[in-house]
């Protein structure tokens, strides 16, 4: 398990948000200004928001996806305890794996670090399969360097297969339209 925490700018920490259920354009501006208010924590830049059809089989409804560059002086393990109390706050039940859900906020990068805990993996191990959560993370971080692929995220990003309306840009989530 990694334990240094140095918020180095060129090892950015990239957490991804997703949102099926509910006022979903409202609930990633509620889940945003919730960590920009959480002491220790300091949102540096969000992508634009796609909209993404539901993977996995499980999930039924459309997700909002985007993500958010942070810094922090908190561990690992505190980190997600934040982000799984701001998917709380957001009305967020756990019932069935990949479940439509009103958020999930899963660390998906944080600069090369490998994690590997009962609670926390890093890189997230679907990252780099997944469309919804590659192309926010290209708009923060484009040349940051997957761990375990030697790849960096535009590249993995560019040898997804493309599937037309699976993940289209909306744009910046202060003009969203609200819902
Ligand atoms: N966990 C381990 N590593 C991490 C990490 N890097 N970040 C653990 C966050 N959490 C991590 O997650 C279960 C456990 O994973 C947590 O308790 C944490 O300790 P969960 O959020 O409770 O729910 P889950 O559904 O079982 O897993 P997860 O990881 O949220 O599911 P996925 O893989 O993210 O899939 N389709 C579209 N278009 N867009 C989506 O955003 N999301 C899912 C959910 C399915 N289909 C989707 C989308
Ligand atoms: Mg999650």
């Amino acid at each position: 398990m990694s334990t240094s925490h140095t918020a180095a700018p060129d090892a950015p920490l990239i957490v991804a948000l997703g949102t099926s259920l509910g006022r979903r354009a409202h609930l990633l501006q509620q889940a945003v200004a919730a960590l920009a208010i959480t002491p220790q924590v300091r949102i540096l830049a969000s992508s634009d928001v796609y909209d993404t059809t539901p993977l996995g089989g499980v999930a039924k409804h459309r997700f909002l996806n985007a993500a958010i560059r942070l810094e922090t002086t908190l561990e690992p393990e505190p980190l997600l305890d934040v982000l799984q109390s701001v998917e709380t706050a957001l009305g967020r039940t756990r019932n069935q794996h990949w479940e439509d859900r009103t958020m999930d906020l899963d660390l998906v990068l944080w600069g090369e670090r490998v994690i590997k805990t009962p609670r926390l993996v890093v890189p997230h191990p679907e990252l780099h399969r997944r469309r919804f959560v590659l192309a926010p993370a290209v708009d923060l971080a484009p040349q940051a360097r997957h761990p375990l692929r030697d790849r960096s995220l535009r590249q993995l990003l560019e040898a997804l297969p493309t599937t037309e309306g699976d993940c289209v840009r909306v744009g910046p989530l202060t003009l969203l339209p609200m819902d």
